[in-house]
């Protein structure tokens, strides 16, 4: 298998951190979407998503999705598990994972793309065109973030980690939504003490550093 990544993207950074968590290594090939190097031959076949990461099988199977390949190296490599060991673990984390990527992370990405100025002309992930960076979407993927974070500060009160008293892969998943608050220079240790502490534990984890 081959993995296709960008080291600078949030999406393939997701990946290499659950490969640390797990001890894992996957032959790695880099493209530079700064160069658009996602949009030429052979790899625009391979994903016309566009995007990193991709997982190729040996078969030639494409898995592009960050959580989907996570999910099925976990398959093959159950241990340590970060999607759960029993259906009831599993279900806890998915829950989680889906809170945390839907309600709060897909909210501040697009508010992190229609701000910073690198990212006009790039609205949409994997998709070049002369769509318009729309202040209004900043404003409200960061109050969809406070809402968020309002509900899962008290999770985070009562368990060390989003899913448990372990990382999961919905951690990994969070560490993202927080980076793109601080890249908004977000106020969050006032309001969101606890969130705040759980990005701090995040951050000191060998699996975080030299991203
Ligand atoms: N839902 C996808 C999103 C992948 C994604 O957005 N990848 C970004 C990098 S973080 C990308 O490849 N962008 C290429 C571009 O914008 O041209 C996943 O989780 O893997």
């Amino acid at each position: 298998m081959k993995l296709y990544d960008f080291p600078l993207a949030a999406n393939s950074q997701r990946v290499k951190i659950f490969l640390t968590e797990k001890g894992l290594t996957v032959p790695t090939v880099e493209l530079n979407l700064r160069e658009g190097e996602q949009f030429k031959e052979p790899f625009a076949s391979l994903n016309p998503f566009h995007c990193v990461p991709v997982l190729e099988l040996d078969d030639g199977t494409a898995i592009a999705e960050s959580v989907s390949v996570c999910r099925y190296l976990e398959e093959l490599h159950p241990e340590p598990s970060l999607f759960g060991r029993d259906p009831v673990e599993r279900a806890t984390i998915d829950m989680w994972n889906r809170r945390v990527e839907i309600d709060g992370f897909m909210p501040i990405l697009h508010a992190v793309r229609n701000k910073l100025p690198n990212f006009k002309g790039r609205v949409i992930p994997g998709y070049r065109s002369e769509l318009p960076q729309l202040p209004e979407l900043v404003e409200r993927g960061q109050d969809m973030l406070k809402v968020v974070l309002g509900r899962i500060d008290p999770q985070l009160a009562k368990s060390e980690f989003i899913a448990g008293p372990n990382i999961s892969i919905a951690d990994i998943t969070g560490y993202f939504m927080m980076n793109m608050a601080r890249n908004l220079e977000m106020d969050i240790e006032g309001p969101y003490p606890n969130a705040f502490r759980w990005h701090q534990t995040l951050s000191e984890r060998p699996s975080t550093q030299n991203l």
